[in-house]
């Protein structure tokens, strides 16, 4: 039996869950997934709540040790499950680290417009059908500017390997692509190649329930 589990959202749809698993898919360390509805608001069960200290997924646990939020548990993670045995969460160097660290913390923190009018729901259940407020353009044309300056020419990835960062800026990048916005063809080329790979796809095609489901 494994000794982590994963809880997610059964509607397969958190960025956040997405990246955790990305990193543990990477990693090949056996975990056992469990999901919750968040529609049903499972997350507050004081169980859940008190466990998970912040009542939301992904909420790790390792033994007898609960742990939330995704950048603290994919670091956690990365104690776990060293390199050179296992694949490394983050570049080597400093800087490269440090880049992204501050790719990731960004994407989980800004372009709040974006994540509002192109949900997650609009990757994985139905297209977005209303067009972006001046406030979503501006989240695109920074993303898109960002991940320009941050994926090399000609490159695949961010860094010289894929790493998580790429997993997330890819991930943002798609609730554009999806949904029929424009991008620089290196960018689409970019964000198509990181969505194909085997990590990626065992999330983003995983069996989902019904729209109806998501709350
Ligand atoms: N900063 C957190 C965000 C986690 C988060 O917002 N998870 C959402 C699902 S995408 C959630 O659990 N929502 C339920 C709730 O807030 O009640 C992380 O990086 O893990």
């Amino acid at each position: 039996m494994a000794d982590v589990t994963l809880y997610g959202s059964d509607t397969w749809t958190s960025p956040y869950v997405f990246s955790v698993w990305v990193a543990l898919q990477e990693k090949g360390v056996p975990f056992e997934m469990k999901v919750i509805s968040l529609k049903n608001k499972e997350q507050h069960r004081p169980d859940y709540r008190d466990r998970s200290l912040t009542a939301k997924v992904p909420t790790l646990v390792h033994g007898d040790f609960w742990l939330s939020e995704s950048m603290a548990i994919i670091e956690y993670l990365d104690e776990l499950y060293p390199a050179p045995k296992f694949w490394p969460v983050f570049p080597a160097g400093a800087q490269e680290r440090a880049r992204a660290r501050q790719i990731m913390m960004w994407i989980r923190t800004d372009l709040l417009a974006l994540r509002e009018e192109r949900p997650t729901t609009s990757i994985f259940y139905e297209r977005a059908s209303t067009p972006l407020s001046a406030g979503g353009v501006a989240a695109a044309e920074k993303l898109v500017r960002i991940a320009g300056q941050v994926v090399p020419e000609g490159a695949s990835t961010i860094f010289s390997e894929f790493t998580v960062a790429d997993a997330d800026l890819a991930f943002m990048l798609h609730r554009l692509l999806l949904n029929g916005h424009a991008a620089p063809p290196r960018i689409r080329a970019y964000a198509e190649g990181i969505w194909k790979r085997p990590s990626v796809r065992s999330f983003v095609e995983h069996e989902r329930p019904p729209f109806s489901a998501y709350g």
